[in-house]
């Protein structure tokens, strides 16, 4: 016989106080609230959350991709409802990215938990490590790490000073062969469901607070290096330079020009350096990262070659090297139209204005979607900022979105 409870509620102070929390471990002097995954400080917020699970009730561990994971036990079906998302930033990021959905799981178990509620199935709160792309131009570690795609060739991914990927997560107490062989056993899990802030002005613009997304963006991201020669800038004629930031600038506006050619399709070039960085040497070498968006494969690939076109064509004028190295390119992800349909139903129920969109944003859970059943919640954003000190979500919006999270744990449950 089961217990008796009552209805469990979102507690929004609690919600406030852990955001809060978190906004307070940033690394010093960096702009916004900064808390990189190779950081040091991220490794302190990732062990708060796992005390915060603790306190919680929950049995906590580190796996071997610095993923932090608490699991309250359910009566016994034996399955498992997972939910989570990321509390690591972009360089001058602000404080919702990610956080909104961490917190917001564990005010779940606590709001269970202080109702005597308890469910059939196990419930899984994941903080994953690094979701945001590193200095190696990776992202999603953790959640990669989980579901078996991390792989040798990501660890020796590595920067100009031949440092790799491996070496920056030693340092952050991730031992790179746990990480490569932290794929966990999924099969436990029926359902995984992310809640995040929009961190686009769609919701508003639609006066919905609650965003249902029906798939997450395909991504394709490179890395661009130009091999020019250096040269003195005021007698090297402009026509026999081999200036390999003109060829770097150029193709830089080729992801522009590309990407404004599609729907819904995006590319944006960052992480530009020119050497030597001086204004009177002409630049011997330059490079840049870059990535393009968009909602289908095959508009991804044919951007691909496009730039590369474009690159060789930008050195080929002018002497200079080129070399574009491609990452695997990540697939665009649907959601499963189940749990697409179990989250609609829930929202609808409470009452809640809601609306349907496609992510452009990036997420744990278009990896996770690749293993489990998978569904997204969006709150909003205002004025569609994010990814900079300015991005904002109302205290009762995120309360809103726990509450359909919670209910959808709870509809899930019993489905
Ligand atoms: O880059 C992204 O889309 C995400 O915020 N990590
Ligand atoms: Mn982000
Ligand atoms: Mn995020
Ligand atoms: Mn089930």
């Amino acid at each position: 016989m089961s217990r008796p409870f009552t209805q469990p509620t979102v507690v929004a102070d609690r919600l406030d106080a852990g955001l809060r929390a978190l906004a307070g471990l940033v690394e010093p002097g960096r702009p916004g609230w900064t808390r990189t995954a190779l950081g040091e400080v991220d490794r302190d917020a990732r062990e708060l959350v796992r005390r915060w699970m603790a306190d919680a009730g929950m049995e906590t561990r580190v796996d071997g991709a610095g993923n932090v994971v608490g699991r309250l036990r359910g009566t016994g079906s034996g399955r498992t409802i997972m939910l989570g998302s990321h509390t690591d930033t972009v360089v001058g990021g602000g404080r919702f990215d990610g956080t909104v959905g961490v917190v917001g799981a564990l005010e779940v178990v606590r709001a269970l938990r202080e109702s005597g509620r308890r469910l059939e199935h196990d419930l899984v709160v994941v903080d994953f490590f690094d979701e945001e792309p590193n200095e190696f131009g990776l992202s999603c570690v953790g959640s990669r790490a989980m579901v078996g795609e991390l792989t040798r060739e990501h660890l020796e991914m590595h920067d100009e000073e031949g440092r790799t990927l491996a070496d920056a997560l030693a340092r952050v107490g991730v031992d790179p062969g746990a990480a490569l062989t932290a794929r966990a056993d999924l099969s436990d899990v029926d359902v995984f469901v992310e809640l995040h802030i929009e961190q686009g002005p769609y919701l508003e613009q639609q006066g919905a607070s609650i965003g249902l997304v029906e798939s997450i963006t395909g991504i394709s991201r490179f890395r661009a290096l130009f091999s020019g020669r250096a040269d003195h800038a005021g007698t090297t004629p402009m026509d026999v330079r081999r200036d390999a930031g003109c060829a770097a600038a150029g193709t830089v506006l080729a992801v522009e020009r590309i990407a404004g050619e599609g729907a819904l399709t995006k590319g944006t070039s960052g992480a530009v350096t020119f050497t030597p960085a001086a204004v009177n040497v002409v630049t011997a070498t330059a490079e840049f990262r870059g990535e393009f968006r968009g909602p289908e494969a095959e508009w991804l690939r044919h951007a691909q070659d496009r730039l590369t076109a474009a690159a060789q064509e930008e050195g080929e004028r002018r002497q200079v090297g080129v070399d574009v190295e491609w990452l695997p390119l990540q697939e665009p992800a649907p959601m499963a139209p189940g749990v697409l349909g179990t989250l609609t139903g829930v929202v609808d129920a409470l009452g809640l204005s809601a609306s349907r969109l496609f992510s452009g944003a990036e997420h744990d859970a278009a990896v996770l979607a690749r293993s489990v059943p998978t569904g997204m919640l969006f709150v909003p954003s205002r004025d569609g900022r994010s990814h900079c000190p300015e991005e904002w979500t109302d205290l009762d919006d995120i309360a809103a979105g726990v509450t359909a999270l919670l209910h959808s744990v709870l509809a899930l449950d019993e489905g």
